[in-house]
Parts: C-alpha cells; sequence; structure tokens
C-alpha cells in the first residue's frame, strides 16, 4: 500500500480554487493547519480576524502568551466581546477553542472570562480544553510583575501587569507549577512555596505568610476541580485532529515585534508570538503548518515603552488614536500611534513566511488628505540599512525615510467590494504589497464581522 507522506498537501489541494461569484473563495483555500499572527506590536485586530475565519475552522487555538492579550470581537448582534485567553473562535458554536501548552493560564482569570461569555449567552461547556501541560500563572506572578515594573523605573518595560514575565521566568526557571500539577494537591503546596519563597527573596517588597500559602492551596483545590472536565493532553488531541482532517486556526496573541527573539528586546513580551510560537506552544510539527496570515494595520500603534521608529508623537498621533480608538483592550492604556513601517514589517513577513496579509483599520486613515509609508531607515552617519536593527541605540537614532501617498478622504466603511474603494485607497493598498511582495487578501474597513472586504 502506497503511503501518502504528505497527507496534508493533498487536503489543500482538494479545497483549494473554490470560486464564489467570480471571486476566489480565499477562506477555503486556507490549508488545514493555518495560523493568524500579528505583524507589528500587537492588536492589528488579529481577534475579528479569527473570530470571521473560525465559521469555517473546526478548531480554533492559542500557543502562547496569556491574559496579556485582548482581543475584541463583536458577534452578529454587534455585542462587543473582549477576550483574553479563551481563543476568538468561541462566538462560532461549532468550535473548539484549545489554549496550548505554550500559554500561561491564570485560573481565576480564566474562570471570569467563561463566566462572562456564558451570562451572555455563549456556550463554553465542552468546548475549550486546556493543555495538561500550560503553565499556572498565580496570583503572585502578577504582584512581582508590578514589583519588577517599578523597580525598573524609568525604563519600565510598560507590561500589562498579568503577571507573563514572573510566569515564562518560573517556567524557564523549571520550578512552574503545570496544569497537571492539580492532580496532585497533596505536593502542590510545596511547589508554591518555593516559588513564592523565591519571590520574596527577590523582592523586598513582596511577603507571604503561611495563612496566604494555605489560602491560596485550599482556593486552587477549588480550582482544580473546576478545571478538572477542561484538562486534555492537548498535543494528542491536536495530532489528533490532524489525522481526521479536522481544520485548525491558530490564533497568535501580540506579535513578532514583540517577540522574546525577534523583537525590540527587552521591550518585547516573554513569548514567541511569531511562527515558530505555533510548534512549540502546541506540539504541531512544522511540516503540518500551512498558511499562516499576517495581520497588519494601515497605521501602527505600540502600547509600552520601547522603540517605535514611524511613531508621530504630538497631535497627528493625537487624531489618529482617537479615530482608531486606540486604547488597551485588556489595560485601557493609550496606545502610541504612527505610520506604517516597512522596513518593520518586511523583517516580520521574513520570519513568518506569510502567504497574504490582512489589512486593518484602513477605514482609520479615510480623513487624511496625505498618508506616509516608511520606507527605508537611515543610520545617523547617513548610510541606509535594509534590516531591521537589534541594537536599541540603533532603533532609537535612526531616521526614517517616508513615501508620501494621497488620502481619499471618504468614508469608505460600507464598502465590501474590492473595485468599489477609491483609486487612493488602491494605491495605497497595492504599494504596501509592491513593497512587502505579499498579496493582502483582506482588509478591514471597520470592527464589526461584516466590515471584510476579500480581494
Ligand atoms: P507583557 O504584559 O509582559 O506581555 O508586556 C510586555 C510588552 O508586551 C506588550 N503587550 C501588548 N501590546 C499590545 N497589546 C497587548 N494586549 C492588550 C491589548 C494590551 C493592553 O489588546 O490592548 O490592554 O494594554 C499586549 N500584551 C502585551 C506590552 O505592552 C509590553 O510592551
Ligand atoms: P488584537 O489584539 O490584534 O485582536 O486587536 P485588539 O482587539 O486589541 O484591537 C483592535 C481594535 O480594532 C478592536 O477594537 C477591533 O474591534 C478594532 N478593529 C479591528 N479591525 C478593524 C477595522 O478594520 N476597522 C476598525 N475601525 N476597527 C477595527
Ligand atoms: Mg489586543
Amino acid at each position: 500500500v502506497p503511503v501518502n507522506r504528505f497527507p496534508l498537501v493533498s487536503a489543500v489541494a482538494s479545497t483549494a480554487e473554490v470560486e464564489t461569484g467570480g471571486s476566489v473563495d480565499r477562506v477555503a483555500e486556507l490549508s488545514q493547519v493555518s495560523g493568524v499572527l500579528g505583524c507589528q506590536w500587537g492588536d492589528e485586530g488579529k481577534g475579528k480576524l479569527v473570530d470571521i475565519l473560525a465559521q469555517r475552522f473546526d478548531v480554533v487555538a492559542r500557543c502562547q502568551g496569556g491574559a496579556n492579550a485582548g482581543h475584541t470581537i463583536y458577534n452578529d448582534e454587534g455585542k462587543k466581546f473582549a477576550l483574553h485567553l479563551v481563543p476568538s473562535g468561541i462566538l462560532n458554536e461549532q468550535t473548539i477553542c484549545v489554549i496550548g501548552n505554550g500559554v500561561v493560564v491564570h485560573l481565576p482569570g480564566l474562570f471570569k472570562e467563561i463566566d462572562g461569555l456564558e451570562a451572555n449567552g455563549v456556550s463554553c461547556e465542552g468546548r475549550i480544553l486546556v493543555s495538561d501541560r500550560a503553565h499556572l500563572l498565580f496570583d503572585f506572578h502578577q504582584e512581582v510583575d508590578g514589583l519588577r515594573e517599578a523597580e525598573l523605573a524609568k525604563s519600565f518595560i510598560g507590561t500589562t501587569k498579568r503577571g507573563i514575565g514572573p510566569c515564562y521566568s518560573s517556567k524557564v526557571n523549571r520550578n512552574g507549577i503545570r496544569v497537571c500539577d492539580l492532580r496532585h494537591m497533596d505536593t502542590f503546596g510545596l511547589k508554591l512555596e518555593i516559588l513564592l519563597k523565591d519571590a520574596a527573596s527577590r523582592f523586598e517588597g513582596f511577603k507571604y505568610g503561611a495563612n496566604m500559602l494555605k489560602e491560596e492551596v485550599e482556593r486552587y483545590k477549588k480550582f482544580a476541580e473546576r478545571l478538572e472536565p477542561y484538562i486534555t493532553d492537548t498535543v494528542h488531541v491536536m495530532n489528533q485532529y490532524i489525522l481526521q482532517g479536522k481544520k485548525i486556526l491558530v490564533e497568535g496573541g501580540q506579535a513578532t515585534m514583540l517577540d522574546i527573539d525577534f523583537g525590540t528586546y527587552p521591550f518585547v513580551t516573554s513569548s514567541s508570538p511569531s511562527a515558530g510560537g505555533i510548534c512549540t506552544g502546541l506540539g504541531i510539527a512544522p511540516r503540518n503548518l500551512g498558511d499562516l496570515i499576517g495581520v497588519v494595520k494601515a497605521y501602527t500603534t505600540r502600547v509600552g515603552s520601547g522603540p517605535f521608529p514611524t511613531e508621530i508623537l504630538g497631535k497627528g498621533g493625537d487624531l489618529l488614536r482617537v479615530a482608531g480608538m486606540e486604547f488597551g483592550t485588556t489595560t485601557g492604556r493609550p496606545r502610541r500611534c504612527g505610520w506604517l513601517d516597512i522596513v518593520a514589517l518586511k523583517y516580520c513577513c521574513q520570519i513568518n513566511g506569510f502567504s497574504a496579509l490582512n489589512l486593518t483599520k484602513l477605514d482609520v486613515l479615510s480623513d487624511l488628505p496625505e498618508i506616509k509609508l516608511g520606507v527605508s531607515y537611515k543610520l545617523i552617519n547617513g548610510q541606509r540599512i535594509e534590516s531591521f536593527p537589534a541594537d536599541l541605540s540603533v532603533l532609537e537614532q535612526l531616521q526614517v525615510e517616508y513615501e508620501v501617498l494621497p488620502g481619499w478622504q471618504s468614508d469608505i466603511s460600507s464598502i465590501r467590494d474590492y473595485n468599489n474603494l477609491p483609486p487612493a485607497a488602491h494605491r495605497y493598498i497595492e504599494r504596501i504589497e509592491e513593497l512587502i511582495g505579499i498579496p493582502i487578501h483582506y482588509i478591514g474597513v471597520g470592527p464589526g464581522r461584516d466590515a471584510l472586504i476579500t480581494k
């Protein structure tokens, strides 16, 4: 019997090139295992695309990060949901949502999110799987996050204070506590005490007593009972899904420019929001990965400290912030705003190998008479560089060279057909495609589910 060594390739071929009304059905075209990743510094609108695509996927999985993520989605009635740990497939009743081994899970937060969804008529029962290998993020990790930020004083990172860095530190330090440890409550207290002791010896401001430890263990006994039906060997299950031909969509949190390896270190998050994080955070082999879609805002935002070459300071930035309602989904912090940075975007595309891009929030630029694209970087000595520098001092001093394109100055939020966009919008989109060399298949013109143009 001949062995099919490329089962996924044939699965892709069978669904490719499906046409609807003369235009290609871009969603049917997507491979069995696809992903949606952020291309900038987060908040590109990943949640919206995942929610839309999820209608045609069996499984939506998160592979990294935690409740630092804030993914905003709207249902058909226009009701708003802000998701943090629960994957953005949850509004689609048939979708199974997986929280993978690479995610750090704050159980009180997860239960609060589930309760909130249920109270709003979204049934989560039997639809959320939590990896037994995922690490638990405790309240004390959040406290330590705040203490570390205070200690950094003026050089603070601007974290979400959701305990992400400290929890991944416990993981890498090899004394973290995992979801499967909830099945051994007899030793749970001892493990937690080691972590608390570590924190107390490192931070003067961190105190804990025997009572606090006892109370936390009691609280986690209850959490363990509640979580039990969700706990799954997701590595095995995900690989079974692949063999069964189920369609899996991976939802990235944060973005490549915040990646622990590729981002503007140390002003980054503590996980891998780029393509590699999918394999390590879910246990999916690289050869099973298919299409990755990069989500790019039509301009750039960043929340927290760190380099931002195309940032617009002052009034111009304020205008974009108001027009785009650029405030943190998790913390409410105002986001810094700037022009689209083609150098950073090229760097991100190189790392992730996207098959297509989703350009989001194009509608936000509608009032501008001119729109700038940051197309190259020039060093202080006048030398032009093509790559994104690692060195923060270089990043802080470089000059961005811009191309100026005309704006369209008309409302595009109700347009659904690419051909009906104004010529200046076509020019902007097509210039980005030309510079990046990757097609833009999806264009966002509003926050709602329907506000998406497929090209
Ligand atoms: P952390 O908390 O340790 O991951 O913070 C480290 C850096 O990563 C940034 N980061 C984010 N940037 C944009 N959006 C994020 N999610 C929320 C949102 C943010 C919010 O959707 O708006 O509500 O403030 C997110 N999560 C982490 C963070 O700003 C630090 O620069
Ligand atoms: P994520 O973290 O990448 O999922 O993005 P967030 O949800 O944090 O931030 C994106 C914000 O922009 C949300 O409030 C979305 O509802 C909104 N949004 C997404 N796409 C569009 C779009 O095309 N146009 C407009 N105006 N808003 C959008
Ligand atoms: Mg967000």
